[in-house]
């Protein structure tokens, strides 16, 4: 099988191109490595040291059968350049990583707002429009969120992705199936919501093969197939802007920084490990079945309570837990009830967060930790306007 893979430079998309590489995939990666450059705009970087896009390449080309291909282009700004390689590849699957994805980074300025805008939605009607003009059976597998549902009403287990409705119009009731209704948290969410009716309009339009994987907050650095050399280690953010939570806790402990939890932390996430988001990715691609309407699979394995992640994590490592104000406007004690029964149905195993996992990836940023800088990690972007 040909697979493009869309920000396979990035966390999940590296993690993911290699996975498929190893199953016999042939991958070609495109990144426009921006998210390397946010790092050094933001003055940070990967807490485990990442080679660069060619030496990562250069190396998983000496150790696999399969042998991936890079392409530098930016598919919000190189239409021309993106269209090419898919007529010139001519791939079965496009897996499409390649947007900014931190909440906070969407809401620090009015320039970083309108980049997230323009970058996530011109990224995305670009892949939709050259796959709707090179070859409509290509099938386009993209990376949404679960954070499009919002945290504030879901006191039921999620549908995935759609509703079965009735709309009163005066003595009328029309029966119809809606898109879950959105209510994003961030300008970034935002732009996965919106991601959904592109989705939903090529697929009337043009009848593209879509899935959308609504996936949780991803922890854990490597898999088993980036642990095979040292130069394909997967990147770590720990930063206020980009460090996702569990990922932060496990390396606050590690440093023995306070937990960092925001407001009353009541607010419970969805969470999956990453190699079981390389598992996700494998599964979605080698699916056939049931493309009379947008795919739409909750991608996560399990919820928590933040407070009882920073209990738990506190009590492994002996870490304080610190309650700071909430830069973020949201809600501080929701529910969610969410399952992955599409991708369990597909095949995937659930890994689960354990007390062994936690001990285990503490001691594996305890080896990075020289290269943490402490000033980098309370969050400073703030969701008010003033
Ligand atoms: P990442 O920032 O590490 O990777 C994204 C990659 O896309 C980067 O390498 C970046 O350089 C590239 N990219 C961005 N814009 C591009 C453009 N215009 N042209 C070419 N390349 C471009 O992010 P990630 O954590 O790997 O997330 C990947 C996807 O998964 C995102 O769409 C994100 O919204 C989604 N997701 C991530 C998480 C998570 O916890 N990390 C959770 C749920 C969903
Ligand atoms: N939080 C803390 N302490 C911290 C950092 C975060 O309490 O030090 C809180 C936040 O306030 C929020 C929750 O933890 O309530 C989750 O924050 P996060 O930064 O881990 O996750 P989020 O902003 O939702 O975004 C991340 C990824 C994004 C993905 C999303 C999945 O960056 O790409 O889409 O998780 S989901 O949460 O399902 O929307």
């Amino acid at each position: 099988m040909r697979t493009l893979i869309l920000g396979g430079d990035g966390f999940c998309g590296w993690a993911s191109a290699l996975r498929l590489s190893r199953k016999g995939h042939d991958v070609y990666i495109v990144d426009n490595l921006s998210r390397r450059k946010i790092d050094r705009i933001l003055k940070t970087k990967s807490l485990t040291p990442i080679k660069s896009i060619n030496q990562r390449i250069y190396t998983w080309n000496k150790i696999n059968k399969k042998k991936i291909k890079f392409y530098n282009i930016d598919i919000s700004k190189d239409f021309k350049g993106l269209d090419y390689l898919i007529k010139k590849i001519k791939p079965d699957t496009i897996v499409h990583f390649a947007e900014q994805r931190s909440a906070p980074y969407s809401m620090k300025s009015i320039e970083s707002r309108n980049y997230t805008i323009t970058n996530n939605l011109i990224t995305n009607n670009n892949v939709l429009y050259s796959i709707a003009k090179n070859n409509k059976k290509i099938h386009l597998i993209h990376l949404g969120t679960m954070g499009v549902y919002g945290y504030d009403f879901s006191k039921y287990l999620i549908p995935e992705g759609y509703y079965k409705a009735k709309l009163f119009i005066k003595s009328n009731v029309i029966n119809t199936k809606i898109l879950h209704p959105a209510s994003p948290g961030s300008i970034y969410h935002l732009t996965k919501a919106q991601d959904e009716l592109l989705f939903q309009f090529y697929q009337n339009m043009y009848g593209l093969k879509i899935t959308d994987l609504h996936q949780g907050v991803v922890w854990g650095t490597n898999t088993n197939e980036t642990l095979l050399h040292k130069d394909l280690c997967n990147r770590y953010d720990y930063d206020g802007d980009y460090g996702t939570v569990l990922n932060r806790f496990i390396m606050q402990a590690a440093l023995k920084f306070p937990l960092t939890i925001h407001g009353s932390g009541n607010q419970v996430r969805p969470f999956i490990n990453i190699n079981n988001t390389a598992d996700c990715i494998l599964l979605a691609s080698e699916n056939k079945k049931r493309f009379n309407k947008v795919n739409i699979f909750n991608q996560l394995t399990e919820t928590h309570r933040l407070i009882n992640l920073a209990k738990k994590i506190s009590s492994i490592s002996n870490c304080k837990i610190q309650h700071l104000k909430n830069p973020r406007i949201e809600n501080e004690n929701n529910t969610l009830i969410a399952k992955p029964m599409g991708l369990i149905e597909l095949g995937l195993k659930p890994i689960y967060l354990s007390k062994d996992f936690l001990i285990k990836e503490i001691e594996f940023v305890k080896k990075y930790l020289k290269r943490a800088d402490k000033k980098k990690i309370l969050a400073k972007s703030k969701w008010k306007i003033n």
